[in-house]
């Protein structure tokens, strides 16, 4: 596994935008001059806390010019830095808006401006670190709406607008909130479990990315019961797709719906409904239940079976990682910096774009 996705010797003006990268924790440009060069909107995880690359996401090396920018990282191994910059050819580093868990350093005289940075996120900020996927799952505060303004950087990882709100969100995801809801759960049934009870089940519900938004997922259900003026009242809520409702009388029938909420409890249209009677009481036999409608005015039926949902959920994700090219082991030739036998060269290319895919 490559760790470099980029490293470039004399080269002018390269992009590295728009990567979600997996196990590749370094980002670099070459230890011989370059000049220029844009590393903005990328998402690098490494989620390993042994065996991963002692190294940062980022690497500045002989670089100058270089704008460092909207970039998200997260690391959980122990080595100390995101973000490094290096070497006294380094200078006029633009390091700004990136979200890291790790601090920013610069070693060797190298020189820039560091510029509303936060090196302090943690994973439950992010939807799936494990897969790269660095979106927010809500709006942290000092991170969304707290970044500086950069010139000729206007959309996210997503392709959402940058700003989205009053300023730029920190990091590579411009956050946008979970406004969808989650589908409407199917195959509701109730069936009469005694003269006092009855049980209700259905299937899972589902709460899907839309538009590059991360979903946030179901949360749970709200229960709802018809009451004698023909309304459905809530009666409770479970995060199971079963519930059970007691205290019931004996040899009535009782209607029931259900609906599904989200994280940010955006709530899903009322399932069919389903009715059951419930069992007589201790003398006779006669018993039943079943589900399924019954009651003729208003109540609609009650749909059971059907098909399962599926499609499973939240993020996406979606790889792309090391758009690569040609390799070249070998010797790194940089002092200091932290060198392997996996180094993917990028010579001779000048404005070379990686990385430029788009989510949602
Ligand atoms: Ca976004
Ligand atoms: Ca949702």
């Amino acid at each position: 596994m490559n760790h470099r996705i980029a490293r470039k010797t004399n080269a002018l003006d390269s992009l590295v935008m728009g990567c979600l990268i997996f196990l590749i924790p370094t980002l670099s440009y070459g230890a011989a001059a370059h000049t220029g060069g844009k590393i903005q909107n990328n998402m690098i995880a490494d989620t390993r806390t042994t065996g991963g690359f002692p190294g940062p996401g980022i690497s500045l090396e002989s670089a100058s010019g270089a704008q460092v920018d909207n970039n998200t990282i997260y690391l959980a191994g122990s080595y100390a830095n995101a973000i490094e910059y290096r070497f006294s050819d380094t200078t006029g580093a633009l390091i700004r808006n990136n979200l890291t868990n790790k601090l920013i350093a610069h070693f060797d005289s190298a020189t820039g401006t560091e510029t509303t940075n936060v090196t302090t996120a943690q994973a439950a900020w992010f939807v799936d670190p494990a897969a790269s996927d660095l979106h927010l799952v809500s709006s942290i505060a000092n991170v969304v709406n707290a970044g500086t303004t950069i010139s000729g950087l206007t959309t996210d990882i997503d392709g959402d607008a940058r700003p989205t709100g009053a300023a730029y969100d920190i990091g590579a995801d411009e956050f946008q909130p979970d406004v969808t809801a989650p589908s409407v759960p199917t195959g509701l049934s109730a069936t009469a479990f005694s003269s006092t009870q009855i049980n209700l089940l259905w299937l899972a519900s589902t709460d899907a990315s839309a538009g590059g938004i991360p979903a946030t997922g179901v949360s749970g259900y709200r229960i709802y019961r018809k009451t004698g003026s023909n309304a459905f009242a809530q009666i409770g809520t479970s995060t199971a797709v079963s519930y059970s409702d007691t205290g019931l009388t004996a040899s009535t029938a009782y209607t029931y719906t259900v609906a599904a909420y989200d994280g940010a409890n955006n709530l899903s249209a009322q399932a069919p409904s389903a009715s059951a009677t419930t069992q007589a009481g201790t003398s006779s036999s006669s018993s039943s239940s079943s589900s399924s409608s019954s009651s003729s005015s208003s109540s609609s039926s009650s749909s059971s079976s059907s098909s399962s949902s599926s499609s499973s959920s939240s993020s996406s994700s979606s790889s792309s990682s090391s758009s690569s090219s040609g390799s070249s082991s070998g010797g790194s030739g940089g002092g200091g910096a932290p060198s392997d036998g996996f180094l993917l060269a990028l010579a001779s290319l000048t404005a070379a774009r990686l990385c430029s895919k788009r989510r949602g």
